[in-house]
């Protein structure tokens, strides 16, 4: 049955506008100190849970170290935060501890919300955690040694195993950025690697690319929106792209966009902390109408919300591809 959300935070496409994607107008949806003691709060996840909205959010205090938060939304768009950072614990139920978390991913399987994010482990690396109630999150392991980051599982298991998109790099080799994906039957133990993309040959994704949003399942392939960085004289630029992977091999990429989704321009883009930053995390689906709400970081600073559907962003990896 198709899932649906029917309290989306969700506005149409501005007449005139063609796009494929467009920003909320009241954007940033999560501004500069929004609580005390979280001066950034910006790369988070969000997921639709029990009628209102839930996500783990990535925040830094004036020591500019992250950690893990959760925060509860009615409308999608209004966020309220936790106090404390998510406490861990181990599959005994003691406390773990990292000495930073960053980019979570929140991945729905069978009912149970997988946390992906980059943890400390002599250096950044992914972690998991499940949870069904976003009270107790039971981290189960570090999947990979370091170097490696952007890590989204596939919201269901494909040919009897968990997949997951990772992103070595950070090694100060010269050569990284790309997409791999690894598998596993019980979160643990990962293999069967294979590559799925490198940096493109186009501007905007030369430098590196990253998994950004939980691949969206549909009947031409997975969705995959990722992030795609250039290198300027000023510094990395961080836009969207999107790509189409094969539904029962996500190693092979059916399509991927020769330009970018989006790209910063607007102020709260542009200007913050890292600037020229657009860096896409969640996407809601309502799958009855295809609608989607994405948000995404800004500037390392502030978090976005931008709107699509299924049918616009596979039109548009279509009718822009290599
Ligand atoms: C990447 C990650 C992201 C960040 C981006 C831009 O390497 O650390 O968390 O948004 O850089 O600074």
């Amino acid at each position: 049955m198709k899932k649906a959300i029917p309290n989306l935070p969700y506005v149409e496409r501005p007449k005139g506008c063609a796009d494929p994607i467009w920003r909320y107008e009241g954007n940033p949806v999560i501004a500069r100190h929004p609580a005390p003691g979280k001066e950034r709060v910006f790369n988070s996840a969000v997921v639709s849970y029990e009628g209102s909205f839930i996500g783990v959010f990535r925040a830094e205090g004036a020591d500019g170290i992250p950690h893990l938060f959760v925060g509860r939304s009615q409308d999608g768009i209004h966020f309220e935060f936790e106090d404390e950072p998510i406490a861990f614990v181990d599959e005994q139920g003691n406390p773990t501890d990292s000495n930073y978390q960053y980019d979570p991913r929140i991945i729905e399987i069978d009912g149970v919300y997988h946390i992906v994010w980059c943890d400390d482990l002599h250096g950044p690396t992914l972690a998991i955690a499940t949870t069904k109630d976003f009270k107790t999150f039971v981290k189960i392991h570090h999947p990979f040694m370091p170097f490696n980051r952007n890590g989204v599982l596939f919201p269901r298991k494909i040919n009897g195993d968990y997949v997951m998109l990772t992103r070595p790099s950070d090694s100060g080799h010269t050569k990284f950025g790309d997409i791999f994906l690894c598998r596993s039957n019980d979160l643990r133990r990962w293999g069967d690697c294979e590559h799925v993309m490198e940096p493109g040959w186009e501007w905007w994704n030369g430098t590196k690319i990253g998994a950004g949003c939980v691949p969206i399942e549909t009947k031409e392939g997975w969705i995959l929106i990722f992030h795609g960085v250039t290198c300027t004289c000023n510094g990395f630029v961080y836009s969207m792209g999107a790509a189409l992977l094969d539904l029962d091999d996500p190693s092979k990429v059916i399509a991927r966009s020769t330009d970018y989704l989006l790209t910063p321009e607007k102020d709260y883009e542009t200007v913050g902390f890292v600037p020229n930053v657009v860096f896409p995390v969640s996407a809601l689906i309502d799958e009855p109408t295809g609608r989607i709400a994405l948000y995404y970081g800004a500037a390392d600073t502030v978090t976005g919300l931008a709107f699509t559907t299924v049918d616009l962003l596979l039109d548009f990896i279509k009718t822009h591809k290599r």
